[in-house]
């Protein structure tokens, strides 16, 4: 993999747009701008390695793909990626599938969120365009102006980039958001008492399809990321411990919560990756101050049940995206006053379907016998009801941008 870093030619000491984040959101919204002629700089805490080591989302909506498309990074996509037609929900062993092609006439890529991440940074580092990586103690300045600066650390010096705009794609931990007032910004979380354990391992996925399965034991989710590579989660309490599953305690528990013909079929192998996520929902509003706009995980959080997060970064950076580039070649800013709200309408939609499939799946500790059996109804209503199923299968697929 290449990589364009600072250390190399000369700092930049002035950029159009500074970009906070070389994850997707910050990546594919340089290679949007990039591509119509606008300079930007990345800045990112992490190495390039570290970045790609992240293993995370694996599902990608149409929508997303079109915008890769539009970045020109999307070749390898097309090459590589697995196209979905459908997925299999489970419940206590009964199967449903949603036919997302019959259902809305499309389908979703299965391809790593690591793959895109490689993708982008690769045509970037072809680009020329400047990417700091290890950039330490990230600092925002003056984005209420129209002459808005970044400062950051590198090799124990403090450098300062001058820019017309800053976007935050810094993720949830990230700086941007945490350099606003509180009182600039109304907060919404729903913080939910399990998390995810994943697994990924170098075997065949055990479906062809993704299963997601609601088991009294906990939630279960078989994906992929290939034909001969496999990811895996269950449901764990939020105090669990990756030192406490052993692949074997992995598999056992994993195999508990399939129906036994599921189970039977799975082929179980060294883990070559296992770690915990936390679920949470959260938004952040407005997603505008000033110059400073927020995108991706540094404005919102979702459960990645409905494998929504990667998808959201997408179009957040997309509107952003056509914002800016009205911004600089067209000298209007309406689009970036529009920015906060056409993005927000999206990703309210996507907090609740993310909300919605979480609280039919997984088991909540609080939940009483009543609960459990308003799950069961709402699995049996969705199997009963093709118009049901259309709901999952268009949010799934993703609403339009
Ligand atoms: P990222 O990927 O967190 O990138 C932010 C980058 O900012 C850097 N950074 C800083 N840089 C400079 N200075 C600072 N002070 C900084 N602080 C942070 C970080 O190092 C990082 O490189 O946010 P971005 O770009 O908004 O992308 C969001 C997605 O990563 C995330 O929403 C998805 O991974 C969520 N997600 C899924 N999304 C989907 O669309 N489909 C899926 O199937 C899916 N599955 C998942 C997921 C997330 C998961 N986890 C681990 C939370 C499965 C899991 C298990
Ligand atoms: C994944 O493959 O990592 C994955 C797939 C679907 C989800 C979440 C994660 O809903």
């Amino acid at each position: 993999m290449q990589t364009s870093t600072a250390q190399t030619g000369t700092r930049p000491t002035r950029t159009q747009v500074a970009i906070i984040g070389a994850g997707p959101a910050g990546l594919l919204l340089g290679r949007l701008l990039e591509r119509r002629g606008i300079d930007t700089v990345i800045l990112e805490r992490r190495s390039p390695d570290y970045v790609l080591s992240r293993i995370r989302a694996g599902v990608i909506e149409p929508g997303a793909v079109e915008l890769l498309e539009k970045a020109g990074v999307a070749e390898r996509l097309h090459k590589e990626g697995l196209i979905h037609d459908g997925t299999e929900l489970m419940f206590d062993g009964d199967r449903l599938r949603i036919d997302f092609a019959a259902l809305t006439g499309r389908s979703v890529t299965v391809y790593g969120q690591t793959e895109v991440t490689r993708d982008l940074m690769d045509a970037r580092a072809d680009s020329g365009a400047v990417s700091i990586y290890e950039a330490e103690d990230v600092s925002l300045h003056d984005f209420e102006t129209d002459r808005p600066k970044v400062r950051y650390v590198q090799d124990g010096v403090t450098h300062e980039i001058a820019c017309d705009v800053i976007a935050g794609c810094d993720g949830f931990h990230g700086v941007a958001r945490a350099s606003l007032p509180d009182s600039a910004l109304k907060t919404f979380e729903r913080v939910y008492p399990f998390g995810w354990l994943g697994i990924l391992t170098d075997r065949p996925p055990v479906a062809e399809e993704l299963i997601y399965a609601h088991h009294a034991r906990g939630f279960a989710l078989c994906s992929m990321r290939s034909p001969t590579r496999s990811r895996y989660y269950v449901q764990v309490a939020s105090d669990e411990r990756v030192e406490d599953w052993s692949d074997d305690r992995f598999w056992d528990e994993l195999r508990q919560r399939l129906d036994p013909e599921t189970a039977e079929r799975l082929q179980t192998g060294p883990s070559i990756e296992k770690s915990i996520a936390p679920l949470r929902s959260f938004v952040a509003e407005p997603l505008r101050f000033g110059r400073l706009f927020l995108a991706g995980d540094a404005a919102h959080i979702v459960p990645p049940t409905g494998a929504k997060g990667l998808n959201l970064a997408a179009s957040d950076v997309g509107y952003l995206a056509d914002a800016l580039l009205e911004f600089f070649l067209d000298r209007s800013s309406a689009g970036l006053d529009a920015y906060s709200a056409r993005a927000l309408a999206r990703i309210w939609k996507a907090e609740r379907f993310s909300w919605w499939m979480t609280s039919l799946l997984h088991v909540f500790p609080e939940t009483d016998t009543f609960g459990r059996r308003i799950q069961r109804a709402e699995f049996d209503y969705l199997a009963g009801s093709p118009a049901a199923q259309r709901v999952l299968a268009e949010n799934y697929v993703g609403l339009p941008m």
